[in-house]
């Protein structure tokens, strides 16, 4: 057996921090890395991590600051978590797969699974085995080519991209996958912020965002709604301290009082080691979970009552004139606004939200940055279409230090979608795939990853090709989807580090290991670079550092292209020989196919290469009308069954997304647990709960299953009213497949309706 233990589950419980980020996060980032792998590589990674020249960090989306006004360490406690752990001195060998059965391995939490360390030579598991077994890279490729080709149509694989993957890479796995004959392409974006896509796709014509790092410092009023910068996005405080020394102010929305939002200490700063920090939010709003979309109609009502008291002085009628549509149907909708709505939505006071307005009429410049706490509700489209209505009332949209700022995930879960991962781009994109490429790809839309688990469970997927991510606890309805893909022919992934994913098989399963960010990779031209998009839309170079983790790892785009040549046989228009031997060829491709990208290889090669347009920011709105459109939003709100709460599944500071680095979120205060349930101590007394008990999750679903979470700690902590927090991946197995956000199909994963029962067999 492995020497890594799970640390025992033994929870205690201090008081919540009130700010984020000073000196223990530089000593808790060294400690986790110096555990993971030497002094010398844990340096070689710091000190080359979001450099110019150097490796993009593996972390979250969060752009970095111009190349001349970065620090020599321009990364977060959380960001060097994430290159180490990647980094890792430690090995998975075919030893360890002949020593460990599927069965056992499937018995081991995710901590245990992601500390074993980097995976090093292909394996596979054969029909009836009960372990994996090694394999030769060209054997695998030609199985799994083998069985692509074997389906009854290319509808019948699932091509799953987690936004760890690189441009060059998801371009070609996209071609592959529609030169196969499918737009079966679900991605972790479906999961993520899938929700702002959507509205504003509808309402802007572009579903990104559209500010930059020198918008938020320039704001007279930045909105943080949904979102724990603190842990996930920790130098998005940086550009906020920014914001306020410039004289700027912060609003933050939560359901829960984080940290980061509070106070915040600068690491790379004297000032913020040794002094009391910046204070981040001017006015924190303790919103009820879901109440988002009663807060922004509010403001909004707010906002055409103050124009109508004193007409021309309040909204931004040039810009409403000649650039938007749908006003009059919306400022109709907005007359039905009531306060007795708001208020039980929001659990705000109307004193409370009339301070944000008077905010709102002193600011020219007004951002709004929101995150996993609007997408993942049901109704998290109608919310971003609000707050859209909400910018633009003052105009607010395409000027500078003002606009949307979906903050996004995984370091290129954009540029992913850039570069045509999606089960519905455009036709003009298929057009342009058609014109370089020669062949007619599929028009019909594909699956996302809600649709593919049913496709799976239903028998109309066999083939599952995951290249990056953890799809089986990524997912909802954990149960579900695990009996999906295991009833799939194939099920192979494309991996750093093993996970849950890798013990769920189909009758045949791969593991394919891959070069990581950090690894250097040598191809027959010589080295290589990849890049990447952030948030922000700024695409730029990523080159390793590190000798990679074995001499048996392939790149993501040679796996991919040896792959498409095997499956679809050397066809001259698509030299995918050529792509493996020099990702330039690659990048010339995307120049002449994807808009924004022209002249690629010369743009990237600048340090911090160049920013993508955004036609939003010239007031030039792609929808159907040409303008921005006001939309009309129904108030809703979620409902909750008496004795009920409504259970939001979050990340603790000690995790990147389905993988725990260690029990402990130490912002909240929780150490030594992750199994535990945050309530409110209202609610628990009203519940007849205390404090520590142990029980047991229980959602309900409205056709009448329940699912159950066995085995959580009550912990009495400031949520708002009515909810609770816990961990996710744990607690995924409560959210129904079936239960997702109106038109995103965006699992509900921070709108879970539980109950909390003592546990049926306590621990
Ligand atoms: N360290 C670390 N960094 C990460 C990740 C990680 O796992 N670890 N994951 C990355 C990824 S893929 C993503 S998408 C991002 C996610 O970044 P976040 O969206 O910050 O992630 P969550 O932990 O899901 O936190 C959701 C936040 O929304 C709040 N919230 C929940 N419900 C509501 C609501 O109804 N209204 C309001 N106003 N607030 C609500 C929660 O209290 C919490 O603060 O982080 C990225 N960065
Ligand atoms: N209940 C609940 N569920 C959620 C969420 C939630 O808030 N609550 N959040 C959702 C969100 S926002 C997201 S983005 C998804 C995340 O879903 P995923 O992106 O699928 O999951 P990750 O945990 O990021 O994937 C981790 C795995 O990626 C692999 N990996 C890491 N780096 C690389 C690399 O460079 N190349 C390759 N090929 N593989 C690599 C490693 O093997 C690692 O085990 O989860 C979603 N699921
Ligand atoms: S903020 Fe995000 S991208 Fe920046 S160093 Fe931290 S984890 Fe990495
Ligand atoms: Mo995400």
């Amino acid at each position: 057996m492995s020497s890594i233990e799970d640390p025992s589950d033994d929870l205690s419980v201090t008081p919540p921090k009130t700010w984020a980020t000073g000196l223990p996060a530089v000593t808790h980032a060294l400690e986790y890395s110096l555990g993971q792998t030497s002094v010398r590589r844990t340096a070689l990674t710091l000190l080359n991590v979001n450099q110019a020249k150097g490796i993009d960090c593996p972390g979250c989306a969060w752009p970095e600051p111009a190349p001349g006004k970065r620090h020599m360490n321009e990364y977060c406690e959380n960001g060097a978590k994430h290159i180490n752990d990647e980094a890792t001195s430690r090995r998975v060998t075919r030893d360890f797969f002949r020593e460990h059965s599927i069965a056992e391995l499937g018995g081991m939490s995710d901590y245990w699974l992601n500390q074993q360390g980097r995976l090093t030579e292909p394996m596979v598991k054969r029909p009836g085995a009960t372990h994996y077994e090694p394999i030769g890279w060209d054997e695998a490729i030609g199985l799994l080519a083998r069985e692509l080709s074997g389906l009854d149509s290319p509808d019948e694989a699932l091509f799953y991209v987690s936004g760890r993957l690189n441009n060059e890479a998801a371009f070609l796995l996209q071609l592959f996958a529609r030169a196969f004959g499918t737009n079966n392409l679900p991605d972790c974006s479906n999961m993520c912020h899938e929700s702002s896509g959507s509205a504003l796709q509808e309402t802007l014509g572009i579903g990104k965002g559209s500010v930059s790092l020198d918008d938020i410092h320039d704001a007279n009023l930045v909105f943080v709604v949904g979102q724990n910068p603190g842990t996930n996005h920790p130098r998005m405080l940086s550009a906020l301290e920014e914001t306020k020394r410039n004289g700027g102010r912060v609003v933050a929305v939560n359901t829960l009082p984080e940290a980061g939002l509070m106070r915040f200490k600068h690491p790379q700063r004297v000032r913020g080691v040794i002094g009391r920090g910046t204070p981040i939010a001017d006015q924190f709003l303790h919103i009820r979970a879901g109440g988002d979309l009663a807060l922004f109609q509010a403001l909004n009502r707010l906002l055409l009552d103050a124009e109508e008291a004193a007409p021309g002085t309040v909204l931004d009628h040039s810009f409403i004139r000649s650039s938007t549509t749908g006003f009059e149907d919306f400022a109709a909708q907005a007359e039905k606004t009531s306060w007795d709505d708001v208020l039980a939505a929001t659990g705000l006071s109307r004193e409370e939200i009339e301070r944000v307005h008077a905010s709102v009429l002193r600011s020219k410049k007004i951002i709004v940055c929101w995150a996993m706490g609007l997408t993942q509700h049901k109704h998290g489209v109608p919310t971003i279409r609000e707050i859209v209505n909400f910018l633009m009332l003052r105009g607010n949209i395409g000027r500078p230090g003002a606009g949307v700022c979906p903050v996004r995930g995984h370091s290129n879960v954009q540029g992913d979608r850039t570069m045509g991962v999606w089960e519905r781009m455009p036709q003009g994109f298929l057009d342009a795939l058609e014109r370089e490429f020669g062949f007619t790809p599929p028009t019909r839309h594909g699956l996302d990853s809600v649709n593919g688990i049913r496709a799976m469970r239903d028998g109309s997927a066999k083939v599952f090709v995951g290249v990056a991510g953890n799809f089986v606890r990524a997912t909802p309805d954990s149960a579900v989807t695990e009996a999906a893909m295991r009833g799939c022919r194939l099920t192979a992934h494309v991996s750093t580090k093993l996970n849950r994913s890798h013990t769920v098989c189909g009758d045949t399963a791969l593991i394919l290991p891959t070069l990581g960010r950090s690894d250097r990779d040598v191809q027959a031209t010589g080295e290589q670079f990849i890049t990447v998009e952030d948030s922000m839309s700024e695409v730029h170079a990523s080159r390793g550092k590190l000798p990679p983790a074995s001499p048996h790892l392939l790149s993501e785009v040679a796996i991919v292209s040896r792959l498409a040549r095997r499956t679809l046989g050397d066809e001259p228009s698509i030299p995918w020989e050529d792509f493996e031997a020099d990702y330039g060829t690659i990048r010339d491709r995307i120049s002449r196919v994807v808009p924004g990208f022209e002249d690629f290889n010369s743009r990237v090669a600048r340090p911090g290469g160049f920013k993508l347009p955004n036609p939003v920011n010239e007031r030039v709105f792609r929808t159907p009308s040409g303008k921005a459109v006001f939309t009309c939003n129904e108030f809703t709100m979620p409902h909750v069954p008496e004795g009920h709460l409504l259970l939001q599944t979050l990340r603790s500071h000690d995790q990147w997304n389905t993988v725990p680095y260690a029990p402990n979120d130490r912002y909240r205060g929780i150490h030594n647990a992750r199994r535990v349930v945050l309530v409110n101590p209202g609610d628990l007394e009203a519940l007849g709960i205390a404090d520590r008990d142990e029980v047991d999750l229980v959602s309900v679903w409205h056709d009448g299953t329940e699912r159950r979470a066995e085995n959580f700690r009550v912990v009495g902590y400031p949520t708002s009213p009515g909810s609770a927090a816990s961990y996710y991946p744990e607690t995924n197995v409560l959210v129904p497949l079936d239960s997702v956000a109106d038109i995103s199909n965006c699992p509900t994963s921070k709108g879970v309706v539980v109950r909390l029962e003592a546990a049926r067999t306590p621990a």
